[in-house]
């Protein structure tokens, strides 16, 4: 028995709120897949019916976390590519226009990948910051040329999403140091690049990315460390072409400090009402502290990166639903 249709896609937008599923172009794709199984088991009656399940579905997932724009653009890309008559014709567009999304996520991950590559040279050190399936593809494929890459992992607070980095690095057989946020300055000396990912680019450059980043890219400028964002074109946030802005999550204060750590570490109970947490989950990087956008389109100056979104996104508006 499959489970009923509403519970899958349900299901899929609790795992990216509660990041099960994480990371832009992961979260991307599971919405994309999300759609497709919508598209499969759904019992519509008439053409209507099946575009307003599949709209109500991409809604629910686009409302799960507002700062990867992945989300939306893979929302964009899949309900652009469906097309036909019947139940079934829209049935069969989705999915495959689901399908065409994923694979050219894929191949767009290898493709700037092998640009990133060419900018790491053979014993360089890059520090890491985050867990960022496109700055692990340039790792990969400067291994795959036969690169030895070493790798300083922070640990990134309060998630800790560097011990994922640290264990895909690992199995690699990279050599990993790991270290918390705060040792990221002092380490800096040793690294040859700074490299992230990211989670939306925006017009002008900026890169949004995994709380710590704008910090680092700053430290690592002044200390002469390059700063490389890997981002396939997928993260170019469309709608700052228009001057929106890009929302920054801010997530639970439990993932910073739960009331069993507060009392462990102060032997007290949590009670003033004085005491704020505030949890961001992503910070904002200019385009001055960073020095290349590498995609699969080759690598940019953050400064030019607008004339790629112009081409790729045109004057794209409104809800991912509203095509
Ligand atoms: C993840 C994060 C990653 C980007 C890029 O944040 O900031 O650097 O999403 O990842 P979170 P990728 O863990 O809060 O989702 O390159 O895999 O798209």
């Amino acid at each position: 028995d499959q489970p009923d249709v509403a519970a899958v896609v349900e299901a899929t937008a609790d795992d990216i709120a509660t990041m099960e599923i994480r990371g832009a172009a992961t979260i991307g794709d599971a919405a994309a897949e999300a759609l497709a199984t919508q598209a499969e088991r759904s019992d519509a009656a008439t053409p209507a019916a099946f575009r307003d399940q599949l709209r109500a579905a991409a809604r629910e997932l686009y409302e799960t976390r507002p700062t990867a724009v992945s989300l939306p653009n893979a929302l964009r890309y899949v309900l652009r590519g469906i097309e036909g008559e019947t139940v079934e014709e829209l049935r069969e567009s989705t999915i495959a226009s689901a399908e065409e999304f994923r694979t050219d996520l894929e191949q767009a991950q290898e493709q700037l990948g092998e640009v990133g590559a060419n900018r790491l040279r053979d014993g360089d050190v890059v520090m890491t910051h985050c867990h960022s399936t496109d700055a692990l593809s340039c790792v990969e494929a400067a291994l795959d040329a036969g690169k030895e890459i070493e790798a300083i992992v922070k640990e990134t607070r309060p998630r800790k999403q560097g011990h994922i980095t640290a264990e895909q690095l690992r199995e690699w057989g990279v050599p990993v140091t790991l270290v918390v946020d705060n040792a990221a300055r002092r380490y800096l000396d040793d690294a040859d690049h700074v490299l992230v990912g990211a989670d939306s680019i925006a017009a002008d450059g900026s890169v949004i990315n995994k709380i710590g980043t704008s910090g680092l890219a700053v430290n690592a400028r002044e200390r002469g460390v390059p700063v490389m964002v890997a981002a396939q074109t997928i993260k170019l946030h469309p709608d700052t072409m228009t001057g929106h802005t890009v929302e920054i999550e801010m997530r639970d204060e439990s993932e910073v400090l739960s009331e069993t750590e507060y009392a462990d570490i102060t032997g007290g109970d949590r009670t003033d009402e004085g005491l704020t947490v505030e949890n961001p989950a992503f910070d904002v990087t200019p385009p001055r502290h960073v020095d290349a956008i590498v995609t699969e389109r080759g690598q940019f100056p953050p400064e030019s990166i607008v004339t790629l979104m112009r081409e790729l996104f045109g004057e794209t508006t409104g809800e991912p639903w509203e095509v």
